[in-house]
C-alpha cells in the first residue's frame, strides 16, 4: 500500500514539475500530497462466483382445503363362527311365555263371551257365556274360575237368572242341574239333592229319548231336561265368600 501511495506521490510530482513554474527541486522531495489519479478502463469480467449459502427456512404457508373421501374398500374377509348358545335356560323362558300367552288367550276369550256387567245376590255372583258348551264343558269353564254352573234354589234367584238370559237376548241356557247319576234324580251341580223349589215347565222333566240328563233354563225361567252333548251358552255361579 505504501509502495502504491509512493507511487502516486512521484506521479503527482511529475504533473506539477511538467506545469509549474516557480516551485524548487527541493520543495518536491518534501512536500507528499495524495490526490487519486484518473479512473482506468474497465476490467475484463470476472468469472462467476460460487453459490452462495442457502436462505433461512421461511414462514409456514397457509392450510389448504381439505381433499374429497376416497372410494369405499372392498369387504374384509368372513369372521370366525360363534360359539353356540346355552339355549336350555331361553328355551325353558320361552315356553313358560307361551303358556302364560295361551291362559292369557283362554281368559279373553271366556270374557269376550261373557255377557257384560254380571247379576247378583247377597251370596252369589252370576255370570252369563254366550260361548257355547256341552254341559260338562260349561260347567268345567266354571270351575275352572272358581264356580259352578247356576243353581237356581229359589225362586228369587231363578227370577234374576231368567232376567239375565232375557236381556242378553238369549233363548236358553245351561244351568248346573242333572239326573246323570240316576235318572230322575235331579241333582245340583254340587251334588246338593233339590229342594222343595222347582221350575219345571209343564210336561218336563220328560227324559225325551231316553237322552236328557241335563237341564236346560229358558229366557221365561222355566226349566226343561235337555240332551248333555248339545251345546249352548251357559250361567256361571260364585260365592261371594271365594271371590
Ligand atoms: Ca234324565
Ligand atoms: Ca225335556
Amino acid at each position: 500500500m505504501k509502495r502504491a501511495l509512493a507511487l502516486i506521490g512521484l506521479a503527482f510530482l511529475s504533473v506539477l514539475r511538467a506545469g509549474g513554474a516557480q516551485q524548487t527541486v527541493d520543495d518536491t522531495c518534501s512536500v507528499q500530497i495524495l490526490v487519486p489519479g484518473l479512473k482506468g478502463d474497465a476490467g475484463e469480467k470476472g468469472d462467476k462466483g460460487a453459490p452462495g449459502r442457502p436462505g433461512r427456512v421461511g414462514p409456514t404457508g397457509e392450510k389448504g382445503e381439505k381433499g374429497d373421501s376416497g372410494d369405499i374398500g372392498p369387504p374384509g374377509p368372513n369372521g370366525e363362527p360363534g360359539i353356540p348358545c346355552e339355549c336350555g335356560q331361553l328355551r325353558k323362558a320361552v315356553g313358560e311365555t307361551d303358556n302364560q300367552v295361551a291362559q292369557i288367550t283362554a281368559e279373553l276369550k271366556f270374557i269376550k263371551h261373557a255377557v257384560a256387567g254380571v247379576r247378583e245376590t247377597e251370596q252369589k255372583i252370576y255370570l252369563l257365556v254366550k260361548e257355547e258348551k256341552r254341559y260338562v264343558d260349561a260347567q268345567l269353564a266354571c270351575q275352572g274360575r272358581g264356580g259352578t254352573l247356576g243353581m237356581p234354589k229359589d225362586e228369587a234367584a231363578n227370577g234374576l237368572l231368567a232376567a239375565y238370559v232375557a236381556q242378553a237376548g238369549l233363548a236358553r241356557v245351561f244351568i248346573g242341574i242333572n239326573d246323570l247319576e240316576r235318572e230322575g234324580a235331579f241333582v245340583y251341580a254340587d251334588r246338593s239333592p233339590m229342594q222343595t223349589f222347582s221350575k219345571w215347565r209343564s210336561g218336563e222333566p220328560n227324559n225325551a229319548y231316553d237322552e236328557e240328563d241335563c237341564v236346560e233354563l229358558v229366557a221365561s225361567g222355566g226349566w226343561n231336561d235337555v240332551a248333555c252333548h248339545l251345546t249352548m251358552p251357559f250361567l256361571c255361579e260364585f260365592d261371594k265368600e271365594n271371590v
